[in-house]
């Protein structure tokens, strides 16, 4: 699939005022400065990304129409050290109604920084797709900036401690915004699963 088409549509604060126009939908998480932004920007070319990170989107769902077809949700990062407790609270909340009743969403793409070892915040957020049900995969980013053995093993080490939780593994990308690695998959992933009828 080429992306030929990238609009911003809009930002909302919670699930039930999304579009209801049952477009298939895609949704870009994971934790603040993983390389969401510079990811969404490398697969659609249109920097679209800026308008998500214009401050007071970054806590909303941000929503974009690819190619006429389907949708690119931005969501919000999770793990701010920044926001209080409450608030915290409240974007958590936006987060899990979102994945418990968007029915359009076909997969979620949960980023992880190949950079580092496994963390908890990231292994506790995935281990909520468990019981929220939500179809997964995952996409380790910055895979351009250390040797790359340690990237191997980061990520060994990440799919083995998820292995302590899930019988079966998702699927999971090897990504660099920088280098542009992993664009061409994951936008095949998208185009095989956006199509009418394909979805089980
Ligand atoms: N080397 C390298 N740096 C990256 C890559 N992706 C993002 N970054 C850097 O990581 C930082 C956070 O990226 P950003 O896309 O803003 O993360 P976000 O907070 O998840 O949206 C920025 O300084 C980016 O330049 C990548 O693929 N390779
Ligand atoms: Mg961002």
């Amino acid at each position: 699939m080429e992306v030929q088409s990238a609009e911003f549509i809009a930002s909302y604060p919670k699930v039930g005022a999304c579009p209801k126009d049952g477009r298939p939908e895609f949704a870009f998480i994971g934790r603040s400065n993983v390389g969401k932004s510079s990811l969404i920007n490398m697969l659609t070319h249109k920097g679209l990304a800026k308008v998500s990170g214009t401050p007071g989107k970054t806590r909303l769902l941000n929503f974009f129409l690819i190619n006429h077809s389907w949708y690119l949700v931005d969501l919000p990062g999770y793990g701010y050290a920044r926001v209080s407790k409450s608030q915290q609270r409240n974007l958590q909340g936006m987060i899990t109604s979102y994945f418990r009743e968007r029915e359009e969403l076909i997969s979620a793409f949960v980023l992880i920084d190949s950079t580092i070892p496994p963390t908890k915040i990231d292994l506790d957020f995935i281990n909520t797709f468990g019981e929220l049900e939500v179809p997964f995969v995952i996409v380790f980013t910055k895979t351009d900036r250390i040797g790359k053995d340690t990237i191997t093993k980061n990520i060994d080490l990440f799919m083995a401690e998820l292995s302590k939780t899930w019988e079966t593994l998702p699927p999971y990308f090897i990504s660099s915004a920088e280098k542009r690695i992993g664009r061409t998959e994951l936008l095949e992933y998208i185009a095989k699963w956006s199509k009418p009828g394909k979805k089980e």
